[in-house]
């Protein structure tokens, strides 16, 4: 086995950070064990240990140092090529019966693919430094926070879950010392990063993750997509509460009234964009602020829906970021960033596809060799991320510490769609949106290995990170509407309709601001809509589209539903319920047919 690193020795005083708790204590001997570390790191995630980590990451170039006046106090990592998404070919979950995981996660059983792990595992760390990172997800008094704890063998995996999560001291103190106390068990080895033994494996019911053979983001962060969602998903369904794939905005009028929104697109659909949204000109005294960019935990309280974001930094698409598309995020990177596989300029900056001004005349690539500008290569992987502190973020709200969440006045869905989806709809009621969030389907991008640009079923955004059999997921959703007296509105989205010429008809970004405006006005019962067989669309002039460069035409467009697409729609929604194995509450086959009625109509 490769040796990706050897073990480092940290002065006194870092990297002995052992809390007390003495289930943690037996689990981490218990790996030490089996993978057989040099020395074990007890992470505190203090600015000495930081820099401590970082010095050492330069010297074994896992992070490559950048221009310091140009980027300050920020870095570059490249991953190995063949680790450079998420896999979701390679990611379990793995509960007692196939069942409970349902027909859209792989599954593996438990006793067996913990003894091919512990194989797996077995000596794994060896001659190299074990990392334990304690952290929570969730504001620090929130009820909803939840504990966890990483084993890693990789520093790059420490100093973005520094980024990422609230970690060290504040999670030891909130486990305390209860042997029984619910928290998370992570353990994550590089291995020696072959795709042949990659491994993001998930046990529920002992709210336990391993993840093995890659390096990269999602599969490594156990925090993210493993524990905030598909363990977060299978503890919400048992605690009665939902854990989803959306960013929080919160958006504020003129006159400072304020509505929270939650929105579902999936993996680089445009979650990160529209959380940072900044209004155009028109839209003056308008102000959009953010909660969270990828992930909401939500819980019911007083009859409505309340979210906190898990999170407490960005891991975000960086092709396409710029201050033309994205201003709050290119300011949000400017500094103390981690950045992974972007190119390298020769003044030790970093470019991408998409970013402001031309593109340098020559550059290291995103998998380090030279570069020039030509079509087909790109400089930086189309997956290519920063990891940010939300801190970074000027427009960040200022409740995303409330414990207790921000109400939430709408929940949208929305996909990567070139047809048949309009601009924006509403659901007629909660069950209604239910089934169009179920039924959602968008194009594939390069968040995961495989094709990109297939449209897929991707019911919530959640295909990917659904814990359980997603038709108890729907049931779920279902359910939560009886405990609430005064439910969000819930509305689809599509940013990404194309015109006969293939260009984007909606210009996006900031012009979004515009549908979330009538979105808005709906909530307020405000919004003029006219009703169509899948919802309330909004008419010739309920959209806002004043001092706006577009044709009428693509407004018209933007709108329609074309009647053929929506038969060929239905019917693959119907494709889908029926891959579903029986596991399908009765009230969305009764939606279903609902739709395919107000067609006849
Ligand atoms: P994950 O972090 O993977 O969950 O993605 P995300 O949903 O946060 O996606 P993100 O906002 O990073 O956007 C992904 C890609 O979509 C980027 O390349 C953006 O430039 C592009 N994008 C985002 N919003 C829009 C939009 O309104 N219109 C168009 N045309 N593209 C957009
Ligand atoms: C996604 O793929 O939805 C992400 C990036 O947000 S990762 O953390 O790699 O899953
Ligand atoms: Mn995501």
């Amino acid at each position: 086995m490769k040796n990706l690193a050897p073990a480092i020795f940290p002065p006194s005083g870092i990297g002995d950070a052992k809390p007390a708790n003495q289930a943690v204590l037996d689990w981490v001997h218990e790996i030490a064990t089996l993978t057989e570390p040099e020395n074990i790191f007890w992470c505190d995630g203090l600015d000495r240990e930081n820099e401590f980590l970082i010095a050492e990451s330069l010297k074994q170039n896992v992070l490559i140092k950048l221009n310091q006046k140009k980027v300050p106090h920020s870095y570059l990592h490249r991953s190995d090529p063949n680790d450079v998404a998420r896999v979701e070919q390679f990611t379990f979950v793995c509960t007692p019966t196939k069942k409970e995981a349902g027909p859209t996660n792989n599954w593996s059983e438990p006793g067996e693919t913990y003894t091919k792990l512990r194989g797996l595992l077995k000596g794994a760390m060896g001659g190299r430094t074990m990392f334990v990172i304690p952290y929570i997800m969730g504001p620090p008094d929130s009820p909803l926070t939840k504990v966890g704890f990483e084993i890693t063998d990789s520093k790059y995996v420490v100093l973005n879950m520094r980024i990422m999560t609230r970690m060290g001291e504040i999670a030891v103190k909130r486990l305390g010392n209860d042997p029984n106390a619910e928290w998370n068990r992570g353990v994550h080895s590089l291995l020696d990063v072959n795709p042949e033994r990659r491994f993001i494996c998930h046990f529920p019911q002992d709210n336990t993750i391993i993840s093995v053979g890659s390096g990269y983001g999602g599969n490594v962060l156990l925090s993210k997509k493993c524990l905030a969602l598909r363990i977060g998903s299978y503890l919400a369904r048992k605690q009665g509460w939902l854990a989803e794939h959306m960013l929080i905005l919160g958006v504020e009028s003129p006159e400072g009234k304020k509505h929270y929104v939650a929105a579902a697109f999936p993996s680089a659909c445009g979650k990160t964009n529209f959380a940072m949204l900044i209004p155009p000109e028109h839209f003056k005294g308008w102000k959009v602020t953010t909660v969270g960019d990828d992930i909401a935990w939500m819980q019911v309280r007083d009859g409505r829906l309340y979210a906190i974001n898990p999170e407490n930094g960005y891991f975000g698409v960086v092709p396409g970021t710029s201050y033309k598309s994205n201003p709050n995020a290119m300011r949000s990177i400017a500094h103390d960033t981690l950045y992974t596989n972007v190119a390298l300029t020769d003044d030790g900056d970093v470019w991408w596809e998409g970013k402001d001004g031309d593109p340098p005349a020559h550059a290291i690539d995103w998998r380090g060799n030279d570069w020039t500008p030509k079509p087909k290569e790109k400089a930086a992987h189309p997956n290519s991320r920063f990891t940010t502190p939300m801190r970074n973020n000027p427009a960040l709200d200022p409740d995303v510490e409330k414990g207790g969440g921000v109400p939430i006045s709408a929940i949208i869905f929305g996909g990567r769609r070139s047809d048949t989806v309009p601009l924006v709809y509403q659901a007629f009621d909660w069950t209604n949106g239910v089934y169009l969030g179920a039924t959602m389907a968008s194009e594939t991008t390069a968040a995961a290995t495989g094709a990109v640009g297939k449209v897929r079923r991707d019911p919530m955004a959640m295909l990917p990170f659904c814990g359980y059999n997603i038709g108890d997921y729907f049931q779920h959703w279902l359910d939560i509407r009886k405990r609430l007296t005064n439910p969000p509105h819930i509305f689809s989205v599509n940013w990404f309709r194309k015109g006969a010429d293939g260009k984007f008809l909606w210009p996006g970004f900031g012009e979004n601001m515009r549908v979330l405006k009538w979105i808005i006005d709906r909530c307020e019962e405000s919004g003029g809509a006219l009703k169509s067989p899948i919802g309330w669309l909004p008419g010739p002039h309920d959209l806002d589209v004043a001092e706006l460069d577009i044709d009428h035409k693509c407004v018209a467009e933007l709108l329609c539903i074309d009647h053929e697409e929506w038969q060929k729609e239905i019917a693959e929604h119907k494709q889908f319920f029926d891959s579903l194995g029986g596991v399908l509450p009765e009230e969305l086959l009764e939606q279903r047919e609902g739709l395919v009625a107000r067609f006849k109509q």
